[in-house]
């Protein structure tokens, strides 16, 4: 079997801790089945840089391979173009992007400088894997380079509708640095669409009788490949002692209360202040439930360097402040705002003692957590999924209370809903649900994706 070589921003950890991500926890899991090489940035910034010697580190079958980056880099492309223009114009955020040229430049050097060195490190029957926003240019830079193995991009983040991507001043250069890979994945089939709308509206591409697309004298197929976890691992955590203990501090700690829970890291995508304020009108719409629900909002702080980002955890705090004020009593606070992280086993065992898992962003590629509050219920008493629309995971999880998180009335009355939910009717959705969940893996999504480049690149006739 060729090898993997998976390209993202953050690498590892090679051994699963119980702190890192469900993602980086599926994409071992792939390199470990085919073998394979990891590679990204080690998260360290240094004065060389780029330039840095690269930092390797094996696991059986399995190496990682990491370079360092510069302020520079670090201010211009992380901190920068990628998370002040890109994350935001990808989750139609345009009141927030930040469009500089000096980023937009600082984007592209990375992308090339990382290119560079994932070069010599490539063999011939390699099949490379990047993803997400971080690496537009990556394949484009690796073409122009010689390389001529399959290349595939996946973006975990949603594509916006054309509209709004061109407000991107470099949105033809990006596109056309997306159209050098082979394969193109999406998290649904609404943001393919989006992609195929630009494509065909914006710069006059067109549809192949194979199904490829067309556009600015390149050819690529895309897909939507919508992304899952490792569902066995998630229903099977309370088991765990750490999963367990967990579970039962939790159910001791409620009693007879229901308990809503969110998970998330800080980010004005995930919609989290419409979340605290639906949960007070659901408080001043039925105070018989004061004192009886409690909402456990889980939120670790994330790219703190960027503006936005802390002006949203202050608001939150403001927010979970003036709502405890105001309803609280001796015996109940109505909301716990937590702003640190958990191992993966504990957070499953939170999952589980939840009535309701709340899920509410204003726009996301897939959301893994919707998926592994699924799993991690009890299917004697399982709780209820609340979901925005404008989740990726919303095109899938169809029995979950769909909501509309801009509206506050109806995230107020889908919490009612759910928390009143009979057993037979939480038992019905959620077995629907967890079908699905448990069907559509992180493993079948990467094999599905892998095979589809692998099937591509065959099809090519040999050059020569
Ligand atoms: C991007 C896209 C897409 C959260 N808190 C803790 C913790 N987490 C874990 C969750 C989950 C992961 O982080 C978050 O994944 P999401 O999918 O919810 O969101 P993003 O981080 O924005 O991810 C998203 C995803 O990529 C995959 O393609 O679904 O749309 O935005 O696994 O459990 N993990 C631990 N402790 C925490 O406190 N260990």
């Amino acid at each position: 079997m060729p090898r993997i070589v998976v390209v993202s921003n953050r690498v590892g950890p090679l051994s699963d801790t119980g702190r890192a991500g469900g993602l980086a926890v599926a994409l071992v899991d792939v390199l470990r089945e085919r073998g394979g090489l990891w590679f990204g940035w080690s998260g360290d910034v240094s004065e060389e840089g780029t330039y840095s010697p690269l930092q390797f580190n094996e696991s059986g079958n399995v190496s990682t391979a990491t370079i360092d980056v510069a302020q520079a880099d670090y201010d211009e492309s992380y901190a920068g173009f990628a998370n002040r223009a890109l994350w935001p114009t990808l989750h139609y955020r345009l009141d927030l992007t930040d469009f500089d040229r000096r980023l937009e430049q600082g984007y592209r050097r990375v992308n090339e400088r990382f290119a560079e060195r994932l070069v010599p490190l490539l063999r011939p029957d390699d099949i490379v894997w990047v993803h997400d926003y971080h690496f537009f240019f990556m394949g484009d830079v690796l073409r122009a380079a010689g390389v001529k193995n399959p290349i595939g991009f996946f973006l975990h983040i949603p594509f916006p509708v054309p509209e709004v991507l061109t407000a991107l001043p470099n949105h033809k250069e990006m596109i056309h640095a997306l159209l050098a890979y082979d394969l193109v994945g999406f998290q649904t089939s609404q943001h393919l669409s989006a992609f195929e709308r630009y494509i065909f509206e914006e710069v006059g591409g067109t549809r192949e009788a194979d199904g490829s697309i067309s556009a600015m004298g390149r050819t690529v197929v895309a897909d939507a490949f919508p992304i899952g976890i490792d569902a066995s691992a998630f229903s099977t955590f309370h088991e765990t002692a750490e999963g367990h203990e967990n579970f039962a501090l939790m159910k001791n700690e409620l009693g007879d209360q229901k308990q809503i829970v969110g998970v998330d890291r800080i980010d004005y995508s995930k919609g989290l202040p419409e979340r605290f304020t639906a949960f007070e009108r659901l408080l001043e719409l039925h105070p018989e439930m004061k004192g009886e629900v409690t909402l456990l909002q889980i939120a670790p702080p994330s790219r703190s360097e960027v503006r936005a980002y802390l002006q949203i955890q202050r608001l939150l705090e403001g927010l979970s402040g003036r709502i405890n004020g105001r309803f609280s009593d001796l015996d109940w606070t109505p909301i716990h705002f937590i702003t640190r992280s958990f191992p993966r086993r504990s957070l499953a065992g939170i999952y589980r003692a939840s009535s309701v898992g709340l899920v509410t962003p204003l726009r996301d590629g897939m959301n893994l957590v919707a998926k592994e509050y699924v799993a991690a219920q009890d299917p004697e008493d399982p709780g209820v999924l609340v979901l925005s629309r404008f989740a990726g995971a919303a095109e899938e999880m169809t029995e979950a209370v769909i909501v509309n998180p801009y509206s506050i009335d109806e995230l107020a009355e889908g919490l009612r809903l759910a928390i009143q939910m009979p057993l037979d009717e939480r038992k019905a959705r959620w077995s629907a649900l967890n079908t699905k969940v448990m069907t559509n893996t992180a493993s079948a999504w990467s094999r599905r994706f892998l095979d589809r480049l692998v099937s591509l690149h065959e099809s090519v006739p040999a050059e020569g």
